[in-house]
């Protein structure tokens, strides 16, 4: 399933849930792994964090299992791991995140939090990258995400599917998180469709709203969780400060090397509270 004419998500018929039902049998087939207790998409700068969380028992090309697509960016690796903790505990590490801004539509976008659901998987940790729109944040920061902003104007939802979001950034994950690492602040992600970065108008009104991070993955990814019925942790690492906010301009070289700064230290950190889930 490598280009976009093959994947069974975009036949006219398809049933996205049926689609990551067959994708979670891929997954058991190829790891082994009957069900997964936890699943983990690993954003830039997080990568690291599979090798700390426990012993690899199979590492899976996404392109193997149903319905995922090839990574758009290069540092997005493009496979699925299923680890086992010391605590024996399955968790399915997610190293192929569809963006929204790739243009191939919210179902694939979503794919691999179904794919997690129909695994097994009850609690989905969802890490990025991203911009800090508060001054007092530093680049190389993890912060937990308290709420969202869907700047997005779509849905993963189909039809008249109403979920509850009010607790969608699980206030119980988040303590846990904290019994780990009490200094770890919050905030409001903001998501916008991207690829470009925010204007420095777009984040003052981002700031207006509420919003404290902004970014291009997490907020549909959270909604497709929540209505699969999955428990949400997410945690951002600021990479840099938001336009405007930070004095100089973006560059996505500067935010990658920011993410490879960070990431032995928040990689460890995500790993304690995978630990501790
Ligand atoms: I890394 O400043 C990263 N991802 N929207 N804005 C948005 N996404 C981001 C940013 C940012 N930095």
């Amino acid at each position: 399933m490598t280009d976009t004419l093959s994947n069974p998500l975009d036949a006219s018929n398809a049933d996205p849930f049926e689609v990551a039902a067959l994708a979670a049998a891929d997954i058991a087939r190829l790891s082994g792994v009957e069900k997964h207790d936890i699943a983990l998409t690993l954003g830039s700068g997080w990568g690291k964090a599979a090798d700390l969380i426990g012993e690899t028992g199979a590492t899976i090309p996404a392109t193997e299992v149903a319905g995922f697509s090839k990574p758009a960016l290069e540092g997005h690796v493009g496979t699925l791991r299923s680890i086992r903790t010391p605590d024996g505990a399955n968790v399915l590490v997610i190293g192929a995140r569809t963006h929204y801004y790739e243009g191939h539509g919210v179902r694939r976008v979503v794919h691999s939090v179904r794919t997690a659901a129909a695994a097994g998987a009850k609690i989905m940790v969802l890490t990025n990258g991203a911009g800090g729109v508060r001054e007092t944040w530093s680049p190389g920061q993890p912060v937990l995400i308290s709420d969202h902003l869907n700047l997005t104007a779509d849905s993963p939802l189909e039809g008249a599917t109403f979920v509850d979001l009010t607790d969608l950034y699980s206030q119980r994950l988040r303590d846990i998180a904290r019994t780990i690492e009490p200094s770890l602040d919050e905030g409001v992600y903001t998501q916008f469709r991207g690829p470009h970065y925010e204007t420095p108008a777009e984040v003052q009104m981002a700031r207006r709203l509420g919003g404290d991070i902004v970014g291009m993955s997490t907020a549909l990814e959270a909604i497709a969780a929540r209505e699969a019925g999955m428990e949400v942790l997410g945690l951002s690492l600021i990479t840099n400060l938001a336009a405007g906010i930070q004095k100089t301009p973006l560059s996505h070289g500067e935010v990658i090397e920011a993410g490879k700064a960070a990431e032995p230290v928040i990689s460890a950190l995500l790993a304690r509270i995978v630990e501790a889930l």
